[in-house]
């Protein structure tokens, strides 16, 4: 299976985060990229390729030109203001009804940002920018023919709205990808996202649209981050009613709950006959996980990584969470073996 990833996706590294009030160690590090590529590459999952570029267009797709234009200025100007050169945080949030619309980014920050936890650095565009061509380059291999690609994706994306960063996320790439299958010719395209989190952007971005159907299972919000989406009676609006499908789980949610749940999602894409299929993958579910309250094993993956591959469908992952460092290299191989067995092809 081709693994994209370049390696400026690892020099976006903010050092700190605001995690239920108290600051600690910013936990979308670096360091889960090394720890997947080393798991990736014991397990012989070897064909790592350096994305090509595709420029702006695929990523103006699905981001709004502002928040693009911001995005690529925010960081000068955030030291042009005297911030420190840590990173750009935002802490004041452009809530309805206040009346001033700065101009400025520095001071428009809280317009293009759901949180304070996406950190804008020195390098946080390059590292964005790249892990969106990572899932471009995915998607068109799978279009030209491949049964399935692993994007490399750091900075992850599906907290990412067109015109809005959060979640440790600035460019969605898995929307990116799915859009790009559509462009390429794919008449529907399912996203299927099964990170802890309620993929939050991902759904707002395609929440009108017929032809992309997104499907997520995730921590219920009345708990967990980000609490202000992912309810069962989230379906979808106008044209894209009914194109949305949302799973909310309860703590402790163990393999057989998940599995049971995904078993449901399953027909509900299958009523959607898509032609591809994008996974937004994240590993939060994980036991382990400092930020998630779910209990999945490696066992549980490997049977997820089946499960998605019995879909049939050419399929491009995308990575997302996933956070108990020393086991999420192990826990990504163990979903694309599933996977990759289910379908017969060619061990790594
Ligand atoms: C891509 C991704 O997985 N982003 C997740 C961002 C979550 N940030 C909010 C964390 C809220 C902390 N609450 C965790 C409760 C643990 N006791
Ligand atoms: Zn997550």
């Amino acid at each position: 299976m081709h693994i994209f990833y370049a390696r400026s996706q690892a020099k976006h590294a903010p050092a700190h985060e605001f995690f239920d009030g108290r600051m600690i160690p910013y936990q979308e590090s670096p360091q889960r990229i090394d720890m997947i590529l080393a798991a990736l590459a014991r397990a012989g999952f070897n064909e790592l390729y350096a994305p090509r570029d595709h420029g702006m267009a695929p990523i103006e797709a699905i981001h709004s030109s502002a928040y693009l234009t911001w995005l690529q200025e925010i960081y000068a100007d955030w030291i042009a203001f005297g911030g420190p050169a840590s990173g750009a945080v935002c802490d004041t949030f452009a809530m309805p009804g206040l009346p001033h619309h700065p101009v400025r980014p520095r001071a428009a920050m809280g317009r293009f940002a759901l949180d304070a936890t996406s950190v804008i650095q020195a390098h946080t565009w390059q590292a964005a920018y790249d892990a969106a061509q990572s899932a471009i380059c995915a998607a068109d291999h799978v279009f030209f023919g491949a049964h399935a690609a692993y994007a490399l994706c750091r900075p992850p994306g599906h907290h990412a709205h067109a015109g809005m960063c959060g979640g440790y996320c600035f460019l969605n790439n898995a929307a990116i990808a799915a859009q790009r299958l559509r462009a390429n010719g794919h008449p529907r395209v399912t996203v299927l996202d099964v990170d802890f989190h309620h993929g939050n952007g991902t759904q707002d971005i395609f929440y009108q649209r017929p032809d992309v159907q997104f499907v997520s299972l995730h921590a219920d919000p009345e708990r967990q981050y980000p609490y202000y989406s992912g309810a069962r009676s989230e379906c979808g609006v106008g044209a894209g009613l009914g194109s949305t499908c949302n799973f909310p789980l309860p703590a402790g949610c163990d393999d057989a709950l998940f599995l049971a749940t995904l078993d449901r999602a399953a027909g509900d894409i299958r009523a959607f006959a898509p032609t591809a299929l994008v996974v937004s993958l994240g590993l939060d579910t994980f036991a382990g996980d400092p930020l998630g309250d779910f209990a999945l094993t490696r066992l549980g993956f490997c049977a997820i990584g089946q499960q998605i591959a019995k879909l049939d469908l050419p399929c491009v992952f995308v990575q997302e969470g996933g956070y108990a460092i020393s086991d999420l290299g192990l826990n990504v191989v163990a979903t694309l073996t599933g996977f990759v067995q289910q379908t017969g092809e060619r061990m790594p």
